[in-house]
Order: C-alpha cells, then structure tokens, then sequence
C-alpha cells in the first residue's frame, strides 16, 4: 500500500483536527446516521484517554465514535477518491454517510476505503467512525476482559504501557487516476567495491507501461528504467550510512501513449544488511547498536503522533550518541520511519505482539502462571491475527533503509510448550515476505539459554535482562555476576550476534543518594555501568538498547508510580544523571564496539 502522496497526478486533502466524539452507549442506536449527540470533540491525531481528565472516559472498554464532515474537492471528478487512515486502536469501523466503507483490525498499521461512486466531489459527507480498544486473547497485542463489581467491561492486558486508544494518527482523503500504481517495491544491493543495484517491482491497478528514473540529492539522474520489475545501476553510488543518510528520489510513472497516468515518487537509500558469523553488518562492516527502546507516549496526547515531539526526540538521541533504536511494542507512525530514513537512525521494527507471555503476568502480580499458549490463551486465531499483522507492517515498512531488521515479537514465552509451533510459521512468513532483512524476537529472563526454543530460528538473539532490578534488587555484585553468566550461555550456544534489547532500571528524577539505592538517579548509572562492563567483556555482543527512553504511561499497579520510570529521559524529556553517562559512552563510537 504506498503512502499517501501529492504528486502531479494525484491530490491529498488532510483530515486531521476536531472531531465529535462520544462513548458507546450515550449516544443511540446507529450513532453513524446522523450528527453524533454530543458536545465533547476530541483531537485527532490523538488518543483520546488523556483529553478529558473524565476517569469514565479514560478507562472505558468497547467503542467510541467519531465524526467530521468532509467536503470532496470538485476538481476530482473522473478520479479515484480514497480514504485513509494511518491508524485507528485497536480496531475500526468506517461510515460514509449510512454506509459502512471499511472495517479493520489491528492498531498500528494502516487501512484505507475506496470511494469512489459512493461521493460526488464538490459535495459533503458524513464520515463517522467506530473505534474499538478491546483486546483478547486473538488480538495483536492480547489482552482479557473481566466483568468488575459493577457490571461493567473491565480491560487487563500483559504489557504495562497504558492501553491508550482513539485515532493517534492522520486521517486523509487523496485521489488517484482511475488507472494508477498500487505499490512499488525496492530492494538494494551493493557490487563490485561501490556499484548500486535498486531492483523494482511495480504494481498497478491494470496493465501500463511503466518508466522510472533515480534522482541523486543533487538533482542528477543517475539511472533510468522500464518496465514493472528491474534493476537500476548506479555506479559509484552513495550509500545511506547509519549517521550519514543519503536518500536518492525514485520517480515513477504509468503513461498511456505520451501521456502520463500516474506519477509516484519514493525516497530510496542505497545499503546493504546482513548478519554473518557473529556480526551485524551494515554495508559490509560490523555494527554496534547504540540506543533505546522507545514508546509512542506523551502527555495528554498519549499515542498521538506529534511533529514537536518527533523533532526532540530525534536531536535526544544524537546528544546521547545512539544511532538507534526499536519501535517497541508497535509498529510507530510512518513519519517517524521516513525522519529515521531522513537523519540516518537505524530502526529496529517491530511488531505489536507484546504480552504472549502468561509467566511476565504472573512473576508481576504474584499469581501462578497460566500455560501461554492453549486454545484459551494464544491460539491459532491469534497466530493467525499476527501473521495478518506482520503482513501489513511489511508491507508498509519494506522500502525503508532505516530499517534493518523485523522483530517479530516482544518477550513471547519462548521457553514453553507451543512456542516453537506458534512462531516458527510466523518467523518463515516473515523471512518470505522479506528476504533482504534479518528477524529476531526478544527474550525475557524466563527465557534461558537452556530452555529457550526459538533463538535457533532467529538471526540475532535479542535478550531483555534485569540482573539488580527485577532479580538480585539492589545488588549490583550478584547481578553483574548473573548477566555475565547468562550472556555467556547464550553465546556459547548460538554462535549468532547478541544484543541487549532491554535493560534499565526505574527511577525517580531529583532522587539521590551516596549508596546503590534503588529509584536513585545515581542507582541508574551505576546499573547502566555495570551492564556495561559485562557487554564489553562479551566478544559477540552487538549492541545495547536502554530501556527506555523517556518515562512512559502504564496502567495502575503497585510497582508503577505514575507510569513506568525506567526513561533515561523523564516524560518531558528532561535528562536524569544516567543520560550523561550514556553520552560519554556512545558519543564517537560511529556504531563501532566500545573499546574496538
Ligand atoms: C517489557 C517492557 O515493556 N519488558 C519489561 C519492562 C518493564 O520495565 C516493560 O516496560 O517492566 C520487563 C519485563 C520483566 C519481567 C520480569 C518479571 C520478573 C519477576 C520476577
């Protein structure tokens, strides 16, 4: 699906602003067929939990409505009129005036409904639309509903972030000719010490003869072709480096004798991924991730993309030297994927299955743990919601430079029965789908080298360790102990690349003390300092990821104040002491190993 795109042949009509907005259950029967009753208006993009400081609406479980009108542009007669939306969580239902358009699960890729013949341009519509927050156990990410004393829906999911809900992402309505591109595919090689290879393949609604030229970021065209699949050759091509990106511009059109029927255009950077042996390579040479896992998380927006916070985030990860990061737990806005392709931030990509994972839930709240996958828990139709999933982040994902490797899923419990049969179709359907890119998931500490059954389908073996936080609290001695040992398991079995997908430890901003207590800003330091030592001791070590960030919103729990605090940044982006130490480490490594 290509991203919506003015181009000379197609137009884009943004949709974002205030919409009318009201729960389920207040606002009638069929609210879609007419003016929603209701004076609250919500932000899109946004989610909407945090706009109303209403506990009612904040945790409410089920549907909420919105609504817009919507004036199609007269000048869009003859064209195809479609309907977007970059996001709707966790699932959606689109109403054109009384008639249902679209319906979509999943809540971090996009979907779109065809129009056209259903609105006249030059009139309005009514454009309302159903969004639903529940997650069970066939949803990506699953969760489990409850009835509480009052009878009313209750939502607890297995991850902690908050379950944040709404249209956290644009809206748009574009038109393309009737006869137009429906994807492209890219994919780069690099040959003989510094030629190019771009290979194409197009897509197009019906048969049309296709022609492309590849635009250097001087204007120059450096390669043309034709045809809907092929190979551009750039000889002495620039490539797009981690810190240094280079973007070429792939123009695109269909014609129809002389004339051009549709014209698409996609930035395209030249790079090569591979691991090899115990190395991830980018380009040919051995890189060293640095940097977080990150949310999508800000207050009173919750998940809602913001252009600000984008910026800010993105000059925080250079003060600190990372030259990466992973989209835990969910696929992020596209905008944030093409700044990362814009700015030279390798992107780790993952997708939004957090939380298959019954023992995480049990070792946080004290209650035995549950098998995880059963015909109760996670199941085929899961499974099956995961792969439709992955499809769709792949597809939307492909063609970025920034990304360089999937990850298929957050902690899963990959040391149980039905955890191998679960993932390993999912991991060959990723490896299909997209076979220039490595895949990993990410093991949580019940996940030991010994009784893990996924790290041999994987590429790179990615742990989330907690050695002095959730094992051996306090006890930095015990646990640089523990880590090392773990790590050094996992590495004498595998042979593969390993990095730390997580590690951190909550703190309180302004908290201090003299000696290794917890919650302290000095206590994060010390953490990340001792990870550290044992990294660097681990000859096939390629990486470190903090968890996380910046401080994020979870739901309630006694171990949560006011939301996670393992940020290395509060909310607001205000550094804690650990953001300095991190900063003398990374600053001048250039994805090289410390020490190398
Ligand atoms: C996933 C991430 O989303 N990993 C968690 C992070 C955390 O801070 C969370 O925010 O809690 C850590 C998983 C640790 C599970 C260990 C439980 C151990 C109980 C003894």
């Amino acid at each position: 699906m290509l991203k919506p795109l003015a181009t000379a042949t197609r137009e884009l009509v943004n949709l974002d602003g205030l919409w009318l907005f009201g729960l389920d259950g207040t606002l009638g029967p069929e609210p879609w067929k007419s003016r929603l009753e209701t004076r609250l208006e919500a932000a899109v993009p946004a989610s909407y939990n945090d706009l109303f400081a209403e506990q009612k609406i904040r945790d409410h479980v089920g549907l909420v409505w919105y609504q817009r009108t919507v004036r199609v542009p007269r000048g869009w007669s003859d064209q195809r009129i479609v309907l977007r939306f970059d996001a709707a969580t966790h699932a959606a239902a689109v109403y054109v005036d009384d008639t249902l358009v679209a319906e979509h699960v999943g809540g971090y890729t996009p979907f779109e409904a065809d129009l056209t013949g259903l609105i006249a341009p030059g009139t309005e519509f009514r454009l309302t639309v159903a969004v639903d927050n529940r997650l069970t156990n066939i949803t990506i990410p699953p969760g489990k509903l409850t009835v509480g004393a009052d009878g009313q829906e209750r939502q607890t999911y297995f991850h902690d972030f908050y379950n944040y809900a709404g249209l956290a992402r644009s809206v748009w309505l574009y038109s393309t000719p009737r006869s137009h591109l429906t994807d492209i595919t890219v994919t780069t090689d690099v040959v003989d010490g510094g030629t190019g290879l771009v290979s194409y393949r197009l897509a197009t609604s019906e048969p049309a003869p296709a022609s492309m030229r590849l635009i250097d970021e001087t204007g120059n065209t450096v390669a043309t072709g034709e045809g809907h699949s092929g190979t551009l050759r750039v000889e002495d091509a620039v490539l797009w480096r981690p810190g240094a990106a280079y973007l070429y511009r792939l123009e695109v059109e269909i014609h129809d004798g002389w004339h051009v029927v549709d014209a698409y255009e996609l930035p395209v950077g030249i790079r090569t991924v591979a691991v090899q042996g115990e190395q991830f390579l980018i380009n040919g040479e051995p890189f060293y991730f640095t940097g977080f896992g990150k949310h999508e998380d800000t207050a009173i927006r919750g998940k809602g993309h913001d252009n600000a916070y984008l910026v800010h985030d993105f000059r925080l990860l250079d003060w600190t030297g990372a030259n990466s990061f992973r989209t835990s737990h969910y696929p992020y806005a596209e905008e944030v994927i093409e700044f990362a392709d814009r700015h030279g931030i390798v992107v780790i990509d993952e997708t939004a299955a957090v939380g298959l994972n019954l023992a995480v839930e049990a070792g946080l709240t004290g209650q035995p743990p549950r098998p995880t996958f059963s015909p109760e828990t996670i199941n085929d139709q899961t499974q099956a919601a995961h792969a439709q999933h992955l499809r769709e982040l792949i597809d939307r994902d492909k063609n970025h430079p920034s990304v360089v490797m999937w990850c298929v899923a957050n902690e899963p419990s990959s040391n149980e029965d039905g955890a191998r049969e679960y993932f390993e179709p999912l991991i060959k359907l990723t490896r299909e789908l997209d076979p220039t890119r490595p895949v990993t998931t990410t093991a949580v500490i019940f996940a030991t080298s010994e009784n893990d059954r996924l790290a041999d389908l994987v590429d790179v073996v990615s742990l989330n360790r907690y050695y002095g936080w959730y094992v051996a609290t306090g006890d930095l001695e015990t646990a640089e102990k523990l880590l090392e040992a773990d790590l050094r398991g996992w590495a004498a079995k595998h042979g593969k690349p390993i990095m730390m997908s997580e590690y951190g430890a909550d703190t309180i901003a302004g908290l201090h003390s003299v000696l290794d207590t917890p919650w302290t800003e000095e206590f994060q330091a010390g953490f990340l300092a001792m990870n550290h030592r044992v990294f660097d001791r681990i000859p096939s070590f390629v990486g470190e990821h903090v968890w996380n960030f910046a401080d994020f919103g979870t739901g309630p729990a006694i171990h949560r104040v006011d939301g996670n605090k393992k940020g290395i940044f509060t909310r607001d982006r205000r550094p804690k002491t650990a953001a300095f130490a991190l900063r003398e480490r990374w600053t001048g490594l250039h994805g090289r190993k410390p020490g190398s």
